[in-house]
């Protein structure tokens, strides 16, 4: 077997892959990144479904590490479309040169790490091994698709897709009779385009959804103007902000429970217009408080109630959680196509799909014909990709034997056990409670600083301590106890997928606490992590 040495090893090349490798690279290490599709884009690759939009406004939604990048490249929408943004994506692996070091349809298959060298064995898809003395997993916290386990799939004939898994060259649905399961962000930006060109569209939702619209358009060249000649500020003020963006609006920090009627309804419509996950800010203890809650909750079923024609559509439209407790929607249209004559809603709550067949799929004991049926059902999240890769720390462990009863990590990091070995936007890291770029940067930018510090002072062993990533654990539970969060089955908590350990998976401290703290880290001498010499 030949053993190909290098520095570092990079899975993926999604955002986070492809900046850790530039990064890396800027530091004269020789790195190998792999990535399982045929080019990158990670996330922005795969989730090519008709409507698939960032829900992240798009001045906010791009790297910032570098000043020239942010300067040239021009969004055209409030919301950037998929196809935009894997544009952009491969700008970014153009204009840095990434392709060179990226090897395309290869997915990593095992890493083991040595003890002996301090270094990783890394095997691919291509039957090949690398010895790197660091292993960076960039593998995305979405990109492990769910598909429940329908029994007959195989003898269905028409076409079947998941969402997550879109085919590149698009699927024509025009007089098709289309099903969608799912009603979670993926398919209710999907739904409202799908019914505009299919014959018929049959919905299959086990829960609703609480959706906020996204009010997306063009982008002034004023305003874009305007964001470029401070775009620094902009940055700042986003990076000091809970969840990485919209740092300019207004958040509310008074009750909203003492107001009055019309104070409340002055504040919901004024966030309802501005959109998005801006409807969040409406009141300041929104993701604490079940009686707040409730208010923000009543409004948008208010507006539900008044956008669906059908009472009794838009009564299962619904949703019968707290909001925010799932992540929120945004929409382009989605209660609107309810008024479709050619669309229809079905409820499989309480008839769950009993099976596919041939024809289309059964539930409470009928049978609906398709010509195509659309799996909107989301992901293996924050932990399945990991733990698809045969991962051996110290002493041989199985990551999937130390994650049995759900993911433990240092600051989402590293886990114990697991030296030299780093996740970026890992579980117990706030990632994809935030802007996404945002996490990764901060990620990508502590992981190399990390790194450069050890090579300065000679140092080849980096592992987080047992007690701080029990620490750090416990933290994270008592904070998110503190939320509504644990209220509802979303897939934060592993809930959507069955003998998946229920733990709440991302930091709800905030992102700015959160790289605080990790600054605290460093300047404490990488407090809480092991870091030696260990030179063979
Ligand atoms: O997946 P989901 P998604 N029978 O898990 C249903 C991000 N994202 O791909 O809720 C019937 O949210 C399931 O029902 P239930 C974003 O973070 C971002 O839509 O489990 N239904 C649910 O309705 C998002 O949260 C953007 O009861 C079944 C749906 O399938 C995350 O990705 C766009 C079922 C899955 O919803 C995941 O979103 C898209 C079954 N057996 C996604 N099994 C942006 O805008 C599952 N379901 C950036």
């Amino acid at each position: 077997m030949t053993i190909k040495n290098i520095d570092a090893v990079v899975v993926g090349a999604g955002f986070a892959g492809m900046y850790m490798l530039y990064s890396l690279r800027e530091q004269g290490l020789s790195v190998q990144c792999f990535e399982r599709g045929d080019d990158v884009g990670g996330t922005w690759y795969w989730n090519r479904y008709p409507g698939a939009r960032c829900d992240v406004e798009s001045m906010e939604y791009s790297y910032q590490f570098d000043e020239a990048l942010q300067q040239e490249w021009e969004w055209t929408e409030r919301y950037a479309p998929q196809p935009e943004i894997l544009n952009y994506a491969n700008h970014v692996a153009d204009r840095f040169k990434l392709r060179s070091d990226i090897q395309f349809d290869t997915s990593v298959e095992s890493a083991e790490f040595d003890e002996a060298t301090c270094r990783w064995l890394v095997t691919t898809s291509q039957g090949e091994t690398y010895s790197a003395q660091w292993c960076v997993m960039a593998t995305g916290c979405l990109s492990s698709t769910n598909l429940p386990d329908f029994v007959g799939l195989e003898d269905f004939a028409g076409d079947w897709f998941h969402t997550g898994l879109w085919p590149k060259e698009g699927v024509d649905f025009s007089g098709k009779r289309v099903a969608v399961v799912g009603t979670g962000s993926s398919a209710i930006q999907a739904i409202p385009v799908i019914a505009d060109q299919a014959e018929t569209l049959t919905v299959f939702q086990r829960t609703a959804n609480f959706s906020i619209p996204a009010h997306n358009g063009p982008l002034s060249p004023k305003f874009v103007e305007q964001i470029k000649s401070g775009y620094g500020e902009f940055r700042k003020i986003n990076n000091e902000t809970h969840n990485g963006f919209g740092g300019r609006w207004a958040r509310y920090e008074d009750s909203i429970v003492d107001a009055s009627e019309q104070q409340r309804q002055t504040r919901f419509n004024e966030k309802w217009a501005l959109g998005g996950f801006h409807f969040l800010n409406s009141i300041s203890n929104i993701g604490a408080n079940s009686e707040s809650n409730k208010f923000a909750a009543d409004y948008v079923k208010d507006k539900i109630r008044s956008i669906v024609n059908d009472q009794a559509t838009a009564d299962l439209l619904c949703p019968d959680q707290v909001i925010g407790c799932k992540r929120l929607c945004v929409d382009s249209g989605y209660f609107e196509t309810f008024n479709r004559d050619s669309v229809t809603l079905v409820n499989v709550k309480d008839d769950p799909i009993e099976r596919i067949t041939t024809k289309g799929l059964v539930t409470g004991g009928k049978e609906y014909e398709f010509d195509i049926i659309v799996f909107a059902t989301g992901f293996d999240a924050m932990t399945g990709s990991l733990l698809s890769i045969d991962i051996k720390g110290r002493n041989g462990q199985p990551l999937q034997e130390k994650w049995a009863a759900g993911p433990r990590t240092y600051l989402g990091l590293q886990t114990h056990g697991f030296p030299n070995l780093f996740t970026i936007s890992g579980p117990g890291s706030p990632s994809v409670l935030t802007n996404m770029v945002v996490s990764i940067e901060q990620h990508v930018n502590w992981i190399s600083r990390c790194i450069s510090h050890m090579r300065m002072n000679q140092m080849n062993y980096v592992e987080a301590e047992l007690n701080a990533e029990d620490e750090w654990v416990e933290h994270n539970n008592s904070l998110s106890e503190l939320t509504l969060f644990p209220a509802c089955n979303s897939w934060y908590l592993g809930a959507n997928v069955p003998g998946k350990p229920r733990v709440f998976m991302p930091y709800v401290g905030g992102l700015h606490a959160y790289t605080i703290k990790c600054d605290e880290v460093v300047n404490n001498g990488y407090k809480g992590f092991l870091m030696e010499d260990r030179a063979s």
